[in-house]
């Protein structure tokens, strides 16, 4: 096959998330935000009954860790921020010293070792106190973030150039007001859509502030984070062919319309089936709050790049199928049923298999539907359940994706600039606690003090990003 050399110019980073990471939950002034509530007060809502109490402790860890991340050769590092750790309360009537500190250090170490900050503002953990506000069912929390957001810019936009808002609205606002998957746990029907509006408008505000405000001295940017399933129709019927559609808007459109499209409203496809759903039930008009011509104007155009996380694909078929079991990937009003491919070669991760053509195809689909924008992955990478260091299926993943991620670069044209592994280290992965592990780097999570061991996957991908290609021999045959 083919041997693709890595353009020039092209980033490699690793990513991690404050919660995921961090440890330190209430140390020094940090507030309490929706993970450590959820954790604290309904324990057996994680599988193994975990928390990030301490998770890998990267908050008294951060000169250690920079040098595990320049040994690796990476030129940028992903990290959110704990919103909780810099405005306990949410809002800004007190900024923790404590807060400002920690980030600062972690960035001043990075910069120190030629390793570019790229934040994330809100990876899943927004600050308890604002859930009794409603959290994001309200659309004061817009406002709050962009104060937020002006707190960060302003301590420090100096030395952080790459800024994305939110991590996977999708998933905070399906999974988290919606379904039943992430914290804070919330199930209303209309949950996930009020959710949708806060965090669009939130983000086109955090923007535009950065614009008016920031830019000029700073000159960085601001760009948001999607994920992207691949949707496969099960078979060729025109009915699964819609259903892979509907599922593609509902997952990625939901949010990159408005954002990255000059109607700068949600897909048509995903109005009318809500509008559909909620006049079935009764109900007098759709469930979707309509977004309004000023709001319209606001969030268009507000990102200057689209961060992208891909992970694998599913097939789909419509909902009125019944005889295929409910998958997987489901949402509320979205007719279609995704399933999982059985036979693909599975990861400890129920959802995640590995499919590698899915990411070419996703990178093209955006391509085509969005007008080809800069796009950067900030996550990509396969689980397993031990502490296995002879990680051959990671490598194999990495390389496999990769490998496809290039043939959109070169074959296709796809304007991609960047990539992210998830992740750096082995992590508190959300309700699966401690059982699915995703590191480059392995942590003991027995011992106190967290040690870390590289993985076969952290030496080919420090390989990888030095030979600027993809080496094939590490791989298992
Ligand atoms: C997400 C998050 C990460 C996860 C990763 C593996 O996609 O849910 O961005 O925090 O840990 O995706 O599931």
């Amino acid at each position: 096959c083919k041997e693709y050399v890595f353009p020039d110019n092209f980033k490699f980073g690793v990513a991690t998330a404050a919660y995921q990471v961090e440890g330190a939950w209430n140390t020094s002034g940090k507030g309490e935000n929706i993970w450590d509530y959820m954790t604290h007060t309904n324990p057996s809502s994680i599988l193994d009954r975990s928390n990030g109490d301490i998770a890998c402790d990267t908050y008294n860890k951060i000169k250690a860790d920079v040098q595990l991340l320049k040994n690796l050769g990476v030129d940028f590092y992903r990290f959110s921020i704990s919103w909780s750790r810099i405005l306990p309360s949410g809002k800004t009537d007190y900024i923790n010293p404590d807060g400002i500190r920690y980030y600062n250090e972690l960035i001043d170490e990075l910069l120190a070792n030629d390793i570019k900050p790229l934040v994330t503002m809100h990876h899943f953990d927004q600050p308890q106190p604002l859930e009794q506000e409603g959290g994001f069912l309200n659309l004061k929390l817009a406002d709050y973030f962009e104060d937020y957001a002006d707190v960060l810019y302003k301590n420090f936009g100096d030395r952080v150039k790459d800024w994305t808002t939110f991590n996977e609205p999708t998933l905070v606002c399906f999974l988290g007001y919606s379904g039943e998957f992430l914290a804070p746990m919330i199930t209303r029907k209309d949950g996930g859509y009020l959710c949708g509006r806060t965090l669009l408008i939130g983000h086109a505000k955090a923007y535009h502030l950065y614009n008016k405000r920031y830019k000029n001295d700073q000159g960085g940017r601001v760009g948001i984070v999607h994920d992207i399933f691949w949707f496969e129709p099960r078979t060729n019927k025109i009915g699964d062919i819609k259903a892979a559609e509907a599922a593609k808007e509902f997952n990625f459109g939901w949010f990159a319309k408005p954002i990255f499209t000059q109607e700068g409203d949600y897909p048509q496809i995903m109005k009318e089936s809500i509008a559909r759903s909620s006049k079935l039930e009764g109900l007098s008009k759709s469930r979707l709050p309509q977004l309004t011509q000023e709001e319209i104007e606001l969030i268009k155009g507000s990102a200057d790049f689209l961060g992208v996380n891909h992970y694998t694909t599913f097939y789909c078929s419509p909902i009125e199928d019944d005889t295929i079991e409910r998958g997987l990937f489901y949402l509320p009003d979205m007719d279609a049923n995704c399933i999982v491919d059985d036979k693909a070669e599975s990861s400890a991760t129920p959802w995640l298999k590995v499919i590698p053509s899915g990411f070419r195809k996703s990178l093209n689909w955006i391509k085509e539907q969005y007008n080809n924008p800069e796009v950067i992955i900030l996550e990509n990478g396969f689980s397993d359940a031990g502490n296995l260091l002879n990680d051959c299926p990671r490598v194999n993943y990495y390389n496999r994706y990769l490998t496809e991620m290039l043939k959109a670069i070169y074959e296709d044209d796809c304007n991609v600039s960047g990539y992210a592994a998830w992740s750096f280290m082995d992590n508190f992965e959300w309700r699966s606690g401690y059982t699915q592990k995703f590191g480059l780097y392995s942590v003991d999570f027995n011992d106190p003090s967290r040690p870390r061991t590289p993985k076969m996957s952290a030496f080919v991908f420090k390989n990888i990003i030095r030979e600027r290609k993809i080496n094939w021999s590490y791989t298992p045959d």
